[in-house]
């Protein structure tokens, strides 16, 4: 019993599941090669009564009408779904059961390029949704925590998924940090649901 208490604190049970190989890494090269030639835009974000660039280009495909808005100032509107990336889509719900209606793009050129701690909560996703994060090209640090707890780290892998499961937006929060270390060109989609658009 000891034991097991112990082992619960070192690991704590996380609201997210880890799937390393989830595309091969041939597919995953595939996939990468045609994310580089996505629609990347940089966009400009208000925070603390500033506007600057977001550290980081985003891109975003999904159905007709389900246009994303965060941070009260960064407004995505979907172009319509690439083969590969609706291929991807029912591959991950497939396995899931998860369903999404939008892929939302992060391209990570630098360490200096980062997402800062945040829990994925838009009103447009509707309540608890459960979000798919495919991981393509160089390695970068992952971290979830609790609201207020301590940070557990994942090293997401080029081919890997780590879907958040619904819930995991009401009580934890995540993060890519920035790097020193000299890192090449990370893509990340993320799969979300959304509430309105045609269908
Ligand atoms: O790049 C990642 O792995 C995370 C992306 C993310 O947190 C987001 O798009 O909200």
């Amino acid at each position: 019993m000891q034991q097991l208490n112990l082992f619960a604190e070192l690991a704590p049970v996380l609201p997210v599941t880890y799937y390393p190989d989830f595309l091969s890494q041939e597919l995953a090269n595939e996939l990468y090669q045609h994310c580089l030639k996505l629609e990347w835009q940089q966009n400009q974000i208000r925070m603390l009564g500033k506007t600057m660039p977001v550290p980081r280009l985003e891109c975003i495909y999904g159905d007709y009408g389900c246009d994303y808005l965060y941070s009260n100032s960064v407004f995505l509107k979907p172009l319509t779904w690439t083969d590969n990336l609706a291929n991807l889509r029912d591959q991950i719900t497939a396995l899931t059961g998860y369903k999404f209606r939008i892929v939302i793009g992060n391209q990570y050129r630098t360490g200096m390029d980062s997402i800062g701690w945040h829990a994925d909560n838009e009103k447009s996703m509707g309540l608890n949704p459960a979000i798919a994060s495919v991981s393509l090209g160089c390695v970068r640090k992952f971290q979830i925590k609790p609201r207020n707890g301590k940070p557990t780290d994942f090293w997401l892998e080029h081919g890997s998924l780590l879907v958040m499961h619904p819930g995991c937006q009401s009580t934890h929060l995540h993060q890519v940090p920035k790097t020193n270390k000299v890192v090449s060109t990370r893509i990340n989609l993320t799969f979300r649901p959304h509430t309105g658009g045609g269908r």
